[in-house]
């Protein structure tokens, strides 16, 4: 199997959080430049969660990718992800005065600027990978990210998304999931089958594991619509319900949205069988995702 001999477990909240500074540190080094367009590129990926990048270092860790290939590819999908939530609370999409707890990049600077920062952030990306030391299978990485983000994925979830909003009926449980998996899933699978992809190893268990933990991480932020606290998410909540959305809650019910939620967790915990006790951290990440209170 894929799992490098060498790789050791690691508790996920020690792990996520070396993810973050190591992420952070590197951003730095990489974005400079003391223009208004570098600082707003900075503070748009500043202050999340950064899972995307960590699943990236874990999937690269478990298959012994190099450090300075990891970080590259953990920085490309945390600017796609800035990018999409910069342009999501632009006031012609979703229409967020705050993310992160923090005014969004069209309140601190302004629409322009907003537009602006999410498309260099998306090209940054892509430049990023293309730095040689991503090495032989950049092009599989970068024409995957391509795939997930655009207009089979990410911005093609969005537009079913914004286009439910005027539907004469509400989407139903297949159309939601179809959705779902476009615009969270795809970006959180790229970001999961990386390290495989650099390491030209087999990435079905790690696929397999996203594909699950893509639905769960949705369900699980249905449910921080309906039962989050603002002050915690950093974002407005029951944003969906007050709209009449369809979504997993709404569909489901709460109770089955959190069973749903648990069994995917489990199902995503299984996939990584075959890594043993080397992938805990990518367990554990499971664990988190559902039971987040942010
Ligand atoms: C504008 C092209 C375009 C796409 C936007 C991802 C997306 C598509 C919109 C975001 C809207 C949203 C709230 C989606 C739900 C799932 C999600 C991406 C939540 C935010 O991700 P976290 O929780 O955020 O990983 P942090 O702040 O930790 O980075």
């Amino acid at each position: 199997m894929a799992a490098a001999a060498d790789a050791q477990s690691r508790p996920f909240a020690q792990a996520l959080k070396e993810a973050q500074s190591r992420i952070t540190a590197h951003m730095e080094a990489r974005l400079g430049g003391n223009d208004p367009l570098h600082a707003a590129m900075r503070y748009a990926i500043t202050g999340g969660k950064m899972l995307r990048g960590f699943l990236v270092l874990e999937s690269a860790r478990l298959h012994g990718v190099d450090d300075d290939a990891a970080l590259e590819a953990a920085l490309a999908i945390e600017c796609i992800h800035a990018y999409s939530l910069v342009h999501d609370d632009l006031p012609c999409m979703d229409d967020d005065d705050l993310r992160r707890g923090q005014p969004t990049v069209h309140k601190k600077w302004d629409e322009a600027m907003a537009v602006l920062a999410g498309d260099s952030l998306q090209t940054f990306a892509f430049e990023l990978l293309a730095d040689p030391k991503i090495g032989p299978h950049a092009l599989v990485l970068i024409r995957g990210l391509a795939q997930s983000s655009g207009k089979d994925g990410m911005v093609s979830g969005q537009m079913l998304d914004i286009a439910a909003e005027t539907a004469t009926t509400p989407l139903d449980l297949d159309q939601i999931t179809r959705l779902q998996n476009r615009k969270t899933g795809c970006l959180i699978s790229w970001s999961a089958t990386a390290g495989a992809v650099m390491a030209g190893a087999d990435e079905a268990p790690l696929r397999r594991y996203a594909d699950a933990l893509g639905l769960a991480f949705q369900i699980a932020d249905d449910i921080l619509d309906v039962e989050g606290d603002a002050a915690k998410v950093g974002k407005a909540v029951r944003k969906d319900a007050d709209a009449g959305k369809a979504t997993f809650v709404s569909l489901l019910g709460l109770d089955a949205a959190k069973d749903r939620a648990r069994t995917l967790m489990e199902q995503a915990c299984d996939a990584l069988s075959p890594y043993g006790s080397a992938a805990e951290a990518l367990k554990e990440a499971a664990r988190f995702v559902i039971s987040r209170d942010s």
